[in-house]
């Protein structure tokens, strides 16, 4: 494991023992999910916990920085030149119904840009981590996008629309008009920071999805790039900028697949 940066083994650090008591709780919603009251609140409460102890290991390490997480919002709001940007569970759906499937992630902001970040499957205990001008990683290896050129042969995958997004049709028609573009049926897996390491390690060739909150996004943003993908906003959304509409992909499809997402737009 290569985590030379202070930075990058205060998250691993904070990660690791946050992931000890969310594997716990999976192991507690797999029991619930087939007893009659079903998991319900105890999601919310191990999503709460895992962030808990994110953020105590992080505010312990750097009382002042600033932090921006799921659940507990903004903390220490004056610093916006150093921030750490939290999901403590991303895929809660999966992670609510017993799904072997979701991530915590931990990116760190400086003067706004995304210098390093980590993100860890802690039932595959998959580890992505990178840091700016360093290269990705998975576990103990380096990690590189796919070399696929033609959307036609790509593995895409896609998440949304969420039950009351305004986006919901344009989303859907969106979905069908890239599903007839491509050969291989698009993969739908129900976390955003997964998606975009699979793309990151060459599993998958793109990604797209509207209506992401930043910190689904933060860390693998950095770990995208540094793996030599292309990771783009293609369209601000004006009223809330932690708001992000995201193409992610081994840069080589890049222009075709955001073809297809802005042709609708402009209809
Ligand atoms: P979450 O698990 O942290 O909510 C699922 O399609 C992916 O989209 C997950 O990464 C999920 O993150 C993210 N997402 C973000 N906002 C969402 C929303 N309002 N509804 C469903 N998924 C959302
Ligand atoms: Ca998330």
């Amino acid at each position: 494991m290569r985590l030379n940066s202070p930075k990058l083994n205060l998250i691993y650090k904070a990660c690791m023992k946050a992931s000890k008591s969310l594997i716990r709780d999976f192991g507690e919603v797999e029991k619930l999910q087939v007893s009659s009251k079903g998991p319900g609140d105890f999601v919310s409460s191990a999503d709460k916990r895992t962030e808990k102890i994110i953020i105590n290991e992080l505010l312990n390490a750097q009382p002042d920085y600033g932090i921006l997480s799921e659940e507990a919002g903004v903390i220490n709001e004056k610093n916006k030149s150093n921030r750490w940007i939290i999901d403590p569970i991303d895929g809660t759906s999966n992670f609510l119904n017993g799904i072997p499937h979701f991530s915590i992630s931990i990116g760190y902001e400086e003067n706004n840009e995304i210098k390093c970040g980590l993100i860890f499957d802690p039932i595959k205990n998959e580890l992505f981590f990178a840091e700016k001008g360093n290269g990705a990683f998975m576990n103990n290896s380096r990690i590189r996008v796919s070399k696929k050129k033609s959307l036609k042969n790509s593995i895409l995958a896609t998440g949304g629309p969420k039950f009351n997004s305004k986006k919901k049709n344009l989303i859907l028609e969106e979905y069908v008009e890239i599903s007839k573009k491509i050969d291989t049926p698009i993969r739908k897996f129900g976390s955003a920071s997964l998606d975009i390491v699979n793309v990151a390690c060459g599993r998958f060739d793109g990604f797209w999805q509207r209506e992401l909150n930043y910190w689904d996004i933060a860390a693998a943003e950095i770990i995208l790039k540094e793996s030599g993908g292309y990771i783009e906003n293609f369209e601000l959304q004006e009223k809330d900028l932690n708001k992000k509409n995201i193409i992610a992909s081994n840069s080589l499809i890049h222009t075709d697949l955001l073809s297809l997402i802005t042709k609708k737009n402009i209809v």
